[in-house]
């Protein structure tokens, strides 16, 4: 039996959104930050970086979610990933750079301290990062032009991590509908009930308004 240890709105949501739409049946749990359960004895034994998402399989566990989601397209349905080596070697690298720059760009705005010590910078490496990820925003949306989904036709594993960083940014208040493919895709994405489900039970941002 798979398990999912997750935390609603944040990028967990990834895997969530791949594990469901690849039709395994799989456990999850919810993890609550506010709580700081992510510290916890019991799921530091989990995952000792005391970070979300990890998916407990069989063997192990698997942490990042780039590694669970092409274990979850791989292992359950492959569709969900490109067959040819070039094409997935695309895919994990649009994944990569979600995971090396997009995501620590956000994480900027939150948690300057993660960054620097010094808290007379972390205003401005707040707005650094808030422009930062603008731009990945932009990138994103510009990757997205003629295209039904964020690889082509196929709708793949990698769309739901693109789709996280759009919740991000109307967290934040950045014009999103301004993007307009990203903004297009992303009621395609809504429309998908697989999606629909993970956002329903992770009560996001992107079902509001
Ligand atoms: N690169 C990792 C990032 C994992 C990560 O940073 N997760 C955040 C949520 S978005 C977390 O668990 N934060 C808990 C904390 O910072 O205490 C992945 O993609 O899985």
């Amino acid at each position: 039996m798979l398990k999912l240890y997750f935390a609603p709105g944040v990028c967990s949501t990834a895997s969530h959104i791949g594990l469901e739409e690849s039709g395994a049946q799989y456990d999850s749990q919810a993890i609550s930050f506010a709580k700081n359960e992510q510290r916890s004895p019991e799921y530091l034994k989990i995952n000792p970086r005391g970070r979300v998402p990890a998916l407990v399989v069989d063997e192990g566990t698997i942490v990042e979610n780039t590694a669970i989601l092409d274990y979850v397209a791989a292992k359950y349905a492959p569709q969900l990933m490109p067959k040819d080596p070039l094409q997935r070697a695309r895919a994990i690298s649009l994944m990569a750079w979600f995971s090396n720059t997009v995501h620590p760009n956000f994480t900027h705005i939150g948690r300057p301290e993660r960054f620097a010590t010094d808290a007379s910078v972390h205003e401005h490496l707040k707005t650094t990062g808030r422009e930062n990820f603008h731009t990945n925003l932009k990138e994103i949306d510009g990757l997205l032009a003629g295209k039904q989904w964020i690889l082509g036709d196929q709708f793949s594993v990698v769309d739901g991590y693109a789709l996280i960083f759009y919740g991000w940014g109307k967290r934040i208040g950045l014009p999103m509908t301004e993007l307009k493919n990203y903004t297009a895709w992303k009621d395609r994405m809504l429309a998908r009930p697989a999606v629909k489900r993970v956002l329903e039970r992770e009560q996001s941002v992107l079902l509001a308004a």
